[in-house]
């Protein structure tokens, strides 16, 4: 039976977050909406969400063990599994916990890298993901990962005086070396496609995942990029070159979203697909003016931005799902107003592209 990506598999979750007062219960409740929509998008069913006020994490169990016998009350009470964690765990605690547990064990990092594991449709997405769970993966290389030496172990392997260990931590870095060669050879591959657009004027859109980036990008090229109501449904950058109805060749691309707490690990994986983000002329940063946490969503973005040295570039700010929140007024900042549209119901979009075809004026009279 073939799985798809966001159908069940099986896995019957709590998902828990640690609180460091009872004054900030609600927030943690709040963002285990955001954890519930990645377990389910990786397939897992959500039987409860629990937060535990605790001022510090015990470095043992992370949560405390009171807590743990409560954790696995409720498992058994309703057929659980899995437990799933917001944020990230170390190793060591991840071991305990399976193990008073007896059941699997899930950290925020495993879950979006799971997550981006399952939809990387490209050969460039499916390389920066192994890398990025290879690197994860092998400081938590412990004589526990047994079924991970089961699995690679092979014969030849072996040399005098070495532990499985060592074997394994050796192999997995002899992989991540492989998959860095390939990627460097994919990235000479771009460095030859974006010559060839060096005079052109790029365009990419940014921002939180699932504020209708691939929407707009379709909307404004008339690609048929998926779009989906899941998290991180666009893995790898697509371009379009457009010329009709502007002054130059303007050339957009949409992009991987950003989240909060996104693994540092994925972050650096993805530097080739997101350098390209740092070498455009305009960003559309686009949020979900819909959405709650918006203004948290935009200051990640931002943060993100900077990470990959793209804070620079200038952005037009779009406020998008205006359908959903009609009475929004897009805020105003130094230099501009944002725009506020519906990228669904096509509608604001007129003064966006008016922008677009002024700044890509602009640029080639530059
Ligand atoms: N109500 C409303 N929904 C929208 C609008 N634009 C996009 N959506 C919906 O929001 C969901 C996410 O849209 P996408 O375009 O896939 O978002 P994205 O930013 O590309 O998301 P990722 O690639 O997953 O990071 C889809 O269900 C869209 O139909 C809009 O203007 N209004
Ligand atoms: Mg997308």
């Amino acid at each position: 039976m073939i799985i798809e990506h966001g159908q069940s598999n099986g896995e019957k979750a709590i998902l828990v977050s640690l609180a460091k007062d009872s004054r900030q219960r609600e927030e943690h409740h709040e963002s285990l909406k955001e954890l519930r929509r990645l377990a389910t998008t990786a397939g897992a069913e959500v039987i409860a969400e629990r937060v535990q006020v605790r001022p510090k994490p015990n470095p043992a169990l992370y949560v405390g063990k009171g807590f743990v016998a409560q954790l696995k009350e409720q498992l058994a009470e309703n057929d659980g599994n899995c437990v799933i964690f917001d944020d990230q765990l170390s190793p060591a605690q991840q071991r305990n916990l399976e193990k008073e547990l007896e059941a699997k064990v899930i950290d925020r990092p495993i879950l979006i890298l799971d997550i981006f594991a399952a939809g990387a449709r490209t050969a460039a997405a499916r390389l920066q993901v192994e890398l990025a769970q290879l690197e994860y993966t092998l400081p938590r290389l412990t004589g526990a990962w047994v079924h991970f030496s089961r699995q690679y172990g092979g014969i030849g392997a072996k040399g005098p005086g070495e532990t499985q260990l060592e074997i394994d931590r050796r192999r997995v870095r002899t992989r991540i070396a492989q998959l860095k060669k390939k990627l460097k050879k994919l990235a000479t591959q771009r460095e030859t496609q974006r010559k060839g657009r060096a005079n052109l004027f790029k365009i990419t859109m940014v921002g939180y995942t699932n504020a209708g980036k691939s929407t707009l990008f379709n909307v404004l090229t008339k690609a048929g990029i998926q779009t989906a109501n899941k998290l991180f449904t666009t893995l790898d950058s697509t371009t379009r070159v457009m010329s009709a109805g502007y002054p130059t060749k303007v050339v957009f691309s949409d992009t991987v979203g950003f989240i909060r707490k996104l693994p540092h690990q994925l972050v650096e994986s993805f530097k080739s697909t997101l350098e390209e983000v740092a070498l455009s002329d305009l960003l559309l940063h686009v949020a979900d003016c819909s959405d709650p946490k918006l203004t948290e969503q935009i200051e990640q973005t931002r943060r993100v931005l900077s990470e990959i040295r793209a804070d620079r570039i200038p952005s037009l700010m779009v406020y998008n799902k205006l359908d959903a929140n009609s009475e929004f007024l897009p805020p105003s900042d130094d230099t501009s107003t944002g725009f506020a549209i519906s990228a669904l119901q096509n509608t604001g979009l007129a003064a966006l592209k008016a922008e677009i075809v002024a700044r890509s004026t602009r640029h080639q009279t530059r």
